[in-house]
Formats: C-alpha cells, sequence, structure tokens
C-alpha cells in the first residue's frame, strides 16, 4: 500500500465519484479524502465539504490530512458554462489559484489538473496535434487553457509537479456527466436501455473524440505514477479514446439493441461541437508514459448497455 494523502476536490461528479473508488483500490481508503460542495448522502467516508473557491477551508483540509496529492477535477463544463461566462472563468480560475497556491505553501508533492479538447479552436482542422495552436470557442476552453500554461508557470517558476490530460468526453455507466457537450453520447445509452427514443442535440456527422471512464481511470494514474523525468508534457497531455458521431454511437447500440431510435435537433452545442476536433493525436502520451487504450467503440457500447441493464432491469 502506497503511503499518501490524497485529496479528490469535485468528488462527486462523473469523474470524481469513479475515480474515488479507483484511487481507494490503490492507495487505501482512508488515504484519498473525497470532497465536494455538498456531501453524498451515498459516500460520506473520508469526505469534506468543500467550495474550493475558499482558499482558507481548503488550507485547512489539507492541513488537517497531510495532503500529498490533489487531483482538481472542480469546474463548470462547456455547456453549461455558456450560460454564465464571467461566473463559470470566476470559479473556474479561483479554485485553480487557490490548490495552486495551497499546494505551493503546504509542500503538496503533486497536483493533477484535468484539461479538455476544448482548449482547440476554429484554427484546428481535423485531427489536434499536442503542440496546436489553441484558440479555444467556449468560456470553458479558455479557463482550462489557462489553466494549463498556470501549471506550467508553477512548474517551471517553483518546481511543483503538476501533471494534466486534455482528456476527451467521458463516457461512463457508473456516473451521469455535468453539463458538458459530450452528455449526449452517455445520455445515449441510457435512453437505448430503457427502450426510449433519443433526441440528440447534435447533428448526426459532428465526430467528438471520447474516452471510455475505464481507460481514463487508467490514463490518469498511469500519468501520475510515472517517473517525473518521463513527463515532457507540462501544459496537458493530448489524450485519445475513440472518435465518433452520434450516427455512429447510434448505429453500434443499434448492434445489441435493433429497436432503438434516434431524432436529431442540433441545438448552441453543435457550434460548439464544431469548434472541436474531430480526432486527438496522443503520441506524447504514448511516447513518453506508454499509453495505449483498451476500449473500440463497440466493446464500450457491449459493456455500457451490460452494466446499464442490470442498473435498469
Ligand atoms: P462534473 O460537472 O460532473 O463534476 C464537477 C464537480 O465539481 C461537481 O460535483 C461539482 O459539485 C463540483 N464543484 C463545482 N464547483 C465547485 C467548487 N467551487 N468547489 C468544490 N467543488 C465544486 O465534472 P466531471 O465531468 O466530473 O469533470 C471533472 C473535471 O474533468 C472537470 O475539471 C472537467 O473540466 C474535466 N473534464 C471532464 C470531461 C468529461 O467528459 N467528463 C472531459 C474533459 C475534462
Ligand atoms: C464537455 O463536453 O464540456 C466535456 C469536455 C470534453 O471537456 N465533456
Amino acid at each position: 500500500m502506497k503511503t499518501e494523502s490524497i485529496l479528490v476536490i469535485g468528488a462527486n461528479g462523473q469523474i470524481g465519484s469513479v475515480l474515488v473508488e479507483y484511487l481507494r483500490g490503490i492507495y487505501g481508503d482512508n488515504k484519498v479524502i473525497a470532497s465536494d460542495l455538498r456531501v453524498n448522502p451515498d459516500r460520506q467516508d473520508y469526505f469534506e465539504v468543500l467550495d474550493a473557491t475558499d482558499g482558507t477551508a481548503l488550507q485547512q483540509i489539507v492541513k488537517r490530512h497531510k495532503i500529498t496529492q490533489i487531483y482538481h477535477l472542480a469546474a463548470i463544463l462547456s455547456a453549461k458554462g455558456e450560460q454564465d461566462p464571467l461566473n463559470t472563468w470566476q470559479i473556474n480560475m479561483q479554485t485553480y489559484f487557490n490548490v495552486l497556491e495551497v499546494a505551493r505553501e503546504h509542500g503538496v508533492k503533486k497536483i493533477f489538473y484535468p484539461s479538455s479538447i476544448a482548449v482547440f479552436g476554429a484554427h484546428v482542422h481535423g485531427s489536434a496535434d499536442q503542440f496546436s495552436y489553441l484558440d479555444p470557442s467556449t468560456v470553458y476552453g479558455i479557463s482550462k487553457a489557462a489553466g494549463e500554461n498556470w501549471s506550467n508557470y508553477y512548474f517551471t517558476r517553483y518546481g511543483m509537479d503538476i501533471r494534466s490530460l486534455r482528456y476527451p468526453g467521458i463516457i461512463s455507466y457508473q456516473s451521469m456527466p455535468g453539463g458538458g457537450t459530450t452528455d449526449y453520447a452517455v445520455d445515449i445509452y441510457h435512453k437505448a436501455v430503457k427502450g426510449e427514443h433519443f433526441d440528440c442535440f447534435l447533428k448526426e456527422d459532428a465526430t467528438l473524440p471520447m474516452i471510455y471512464m475505464s481507460d481514463a481511470l487508467d490514463a490518469t494514474v498511469r500519468l501520475m505514477e510515472a517517473p517525473s523525468e518521463k513527463i515532457s508534457v507540462r501544459t496537458g497531455y493530448n489524450l485519445a479514446g475513440m472518435s465518433f458521431s452520434p450516427k455512429e454511437i447510434y448505429e453500434s447500440i443499434r448492434k445489441v439493441i435493433p429497436a432503438f431510435e434516434i431524432s436529431y435537433n442540433p441545438d448552441y452545442r453543435q457550434a460548439i461541437a464544431e469548434s472541436w476536433p474531430s480526432e486527438i493525436d496522443d503520441s506524447e502520451a504514448r511516447k513518453d508514459w506508454g499509453w495505449r487504450p483498451a476500449y473500440s467503440l463497440d466493446k464500450m457500447t457491449e459493456e455500457m448497455i451490460q452494466e446499464l441493464r442490470k442498473k435498469y432491469e
């Protein structure tokens, strides 16, 4: 068992609720402190209520638990973020500045910062290279690009060990997404398994990079456990799982549930999707710390449907 004391901020969200259990399996239950704005009645053990915009409250938790690593997941995502841009900027940046400063002052050894494919914009066509120009279209993407640069700044200036992945849209059966443009790709499985019609908010050919939760967890811990000298990218590593359009995920589901039906009613999220790349080149992650995804679209579909059937049937 490894001797770390880990704080997960934003632990009740789509990633956090699964990542906390995964980290506890590696480091031990009492070594992973979950925190979020509100307590989750189903998971109250080793939990702290924390609004991460409050730096003093964060500092007290870091001191009390002698925290050595922080996974900073709290953020407002792309679609929800557009409803109140200035508040999104305030939350996404203030929480991260608090993490960086508290970590610096209290000698926290490692920080994980989740970035996103939302850092890319109109000047990337097709596949996004690791070092593509970043001109994000959403306030969420602007905050993630800024966060990446601040990570690199704290690494260069203070020698802090901050590691980051540009996650694609994450697909999970364990948890629901919280306000992103890629959320449709989780919702579609729930509708299919419940025998309901699915009305998609993107066009049928809106191809986006996505990743299955199991691969995302593997990549996250693989990155965090890699020797420091293997980390050549201190902004955010490109990470790819698979790429598909709404039509392609629909066809994948139809192989298992032939009666499933879909319609398309694109809304404001279509413009966000169009500003993102359709493919991600993750050669740096593969080269530096041996990243390889395990799931294809069809393999993920089979597991998603199998797991959701247990939930609904
Ligand atoms: P989510 O919206 O499901 O969860 C975010 C959590 O943060 C929520 O539980 C929320 O209560 C909490 N939170 C919000 N403001 C907070 C604050 N001030 N203090 C403490 N907690 C606060 O998000 P997620 O999908 O789990 O994403 C986690 C991180 O990963 C985010 O930074 C997101 O940008 C990034 N990311 C996610 C995806 C994805 O597809 N899920 C893709 C790329 C990047
Ligand atoms: C979103 O759609 O906002 C997220 C992301 C790709 O960052 N899922």
